[in-house]
């Protein structure tokens, strides 16, 4: 039986960077969850009969909500769900099967790299028909909603099986349990020289891979291990838990500690990497080195070539805003467009969709292609495997032979986490402030060049969005960039990228924190961020 069952809004449904995130706790408010996906489909149009795709990292409360999503698919007139076994699908394996069933939507439930348990967070993100997360448009739309629902559908039923698959029924709806792993496995295949990988690793090539705890356990598994014949034990931490063992599945230098000193060890693997919660990030460490994302997405924008799936060559290459721009300079070489985005994959669809950019990459871990709307995080993994065995070198010897041609992008990342909110705001709006008077300015031996505060134009839909972070350009080409997180849930995090160009070869050794004191010394002293936050240090360095 399909009931209409009233509420009343909650105040605080707006997405953020990556849909809608919040504390458990918050999720499990009287119809909390079911207000927002209501106010998803409300937004929407044409919907009626058609397919939803309904998957999730396997983080606490996922099945609750997946069995409140599917039951309210049917009282709102979907035709068809798909969803994957016991609820599951990565982000990237969630984009693909929209793709590739042609469906309406997806509802992804992720909160990606935060933590997960009773007391942590969970999340709810809606993906459109190319496979890719919703527009500023419509989440603004979906966010407006959410402020005058007064009621909610639902079909009264019992749970849905979710560990067998086939096709169930809701009402008139068909419910099919589909494997999470096998489409996504097959999409793998087919842009990627398997045979050379499997050769590669048959020669006696180690990887490490650590799934965290987190989605991309079963993936990694299925590919790494038994399609291409890494030793078991070559992927670890495989077994998706709700709370992810307790820990942060956020594949950076602090939260993968141990991947890091494992191929820092003298008998390292030859190359290691991790991935997130949903598994759309990727950590890439070879032997003795970790390849900074923005590293990463020129490394692998200057090699894609070498993969079947992009042996014609690349239409373009995207970054966000704080990104290094290390990428820049492949592009050019490449004689071919870069755009420049702001922070979160979303703004990279229309992009994708139009056949201006192939590959695209952020600093936070986060690279992909057209092959699918979200960033992919065994996908890069994929790729490098793949440019390893076809230039039969060590990802250092690559690394270091990218800076020689194309210079280094000394980078890293500050993040200031759980931060008083009000200090954070004032923070941005003083650095905002002072943003007309900077150029010209020194400090010590660094003039700035130009400040703004970063607007994006989409140049397919003539979309216009503004205060997507402060940046400082000096002359000679470093930056400094500040901006607040939209992913966060409790306080505010401001993130702080450093950034220097090193052209000179003789210069490519040195430490990163070392070759970037300067920048930062002068980061803090322009945004006032010891006295603002009251942190002397920040919480994380990437
Ligand atoms: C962060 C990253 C951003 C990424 C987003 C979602 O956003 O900086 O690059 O797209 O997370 O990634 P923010 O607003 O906190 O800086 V995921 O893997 O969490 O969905
Ligand atoms: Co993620």
């Amino acid at each position: 039986m399909m009931i209409t069952v009233s509420t009343n809004p909650y105040g605080d449904q707006k997405p953020g960077t990556s849909g809608l995130r919040k504390k458990v706790p918050v999720f499990q408010q009287k119809n909390y969850a079911e207000n927002f996906i209501q106010s998803i489909f409300d937004s929407l149009e044409g919907y009626q009969g058609e397919t939803l795709v309904i998957g999730g990292d396997g983080r606490y409360y996922n099945r609750e909500v997946i069995q409140k999503a599917i039951k309210m698919a049917a009282a709102n007139g979907f035709g068809r769900v798909l969803v994957g076994r016991g609820g599951i699908l990565s982000t990237p394996a969630a984009s693909n099967v929209i793709r590739k069933y042609k469906a309406f939507g997806g509802i992804v439930l992720s909160a990606s790299h935060n933590p997960g348990g009773p007391t942590e967070d969970f999340g709810i993100k809606y993906n459109v028909g190319n496979g890719g997360p919703a527009p500023e448009r419509v989440t603004d739309a979906i966010f407006a909603r959410t402020q005058a629902i007064d009621s909610y559908r639902i079909a009264d039923v019992p749970d849905v099986n979710l560990d067998v698959e086939g096709t169930q029924h809701v009402e008139d709806m068909a419910v099919t349990v589909i494997d999470p792993v096998a489409d996504y496995a097959e999409l793998m295949e087919s842009l990627f020289d398997f045979a050379a990988i499997r050769a590669l690793i048959a020669g006696g090539f180690r990887v490490a891979f650590d799934a965290m705890s987190a989605v991309t356990g079963p993936y990694a598994k299925e590919i790494l291990e038994k399609r291409l014949g890494a030793p078991k034990g070559s992927v670890m931490n495989f077994i998706p838990l709700p709370d992810f063992g307790g820990h942060h599945p956020d594949p950076n230098l602090v939260h993968a500690r141990a991947l890091y000193e494992t191929m820092m060890a003298p008998d390292a693997p030859d190359f290691g990497a991790a991935s997130d919660g949903d598994g759309d990030r990727n950590l890439i460490i070879g032997r003795g080195i970790f390849v900074t994302p923005s590293d990463s997405l020129a490394i692998l924008a200057a090699n894609a070539h070498l993969a079947p799936g992009y042996a014609k060559g690349l239409a373009g290459i995207a970054r966000s805003m704080p990104t290094s721009g290390a990428a820049d300079r492949v592009a050019e070489k490449l004689g071919i467009g870069l755009y420049e985005t702001p922070t979160g994959w979303k703004f990279f669809g229309n992009l994708l969709d139009e056949g201006l950019a192939t590959i695209c990459g952020e600093e936070s871990a986060g690279t992909g292609s057209n092959h699918v709307r979200e960033k992919d995080g065994l996908w890069a993994v994929l790729l490098w495997l793949n440019i390893l065995a076809a230039r039969k070198e060590s990802a250092l010897d690559i690394v270091q032979k990218h800076w020689a041609t194309y210079g280094r992008n000394y980078y890293s990342r500050h993040d200031y986490e759980a931060v008083d909110t009000d200090a954070a705001n004032g923070l941005m709006a003083a650095l905002r402030e002072k943003l007309a008077d900077l150029p010209g300015k020194s400090f010590g031996a660094l003039k700035v060049e130009a400040a703004d505060d970063f607007s994006y134009h989409d140049p397919v839909d003539k979309s216009v969005s503004k205060n997507q972070g402060v940046r400082v350009l000096f002359e000679g080409g470093s930056r400094v960039v500040f901006r607040l997180s939209g992913t966060g849930t409790s306080g505010a995090t401001l993130r702080v990228y450093i950034e220097r160009y090193e052209p000179d070869p003789e210069r490519h050794d040195l430490d990163t924190q070392a070759a970037l004191a300067d920048l930062i010394a002068v980061a803090d002293e322009m945004a006032e961020i010891k006295t603002r936050t009251g942190r002397e240090e920040p919480s994380v360095i990437t």
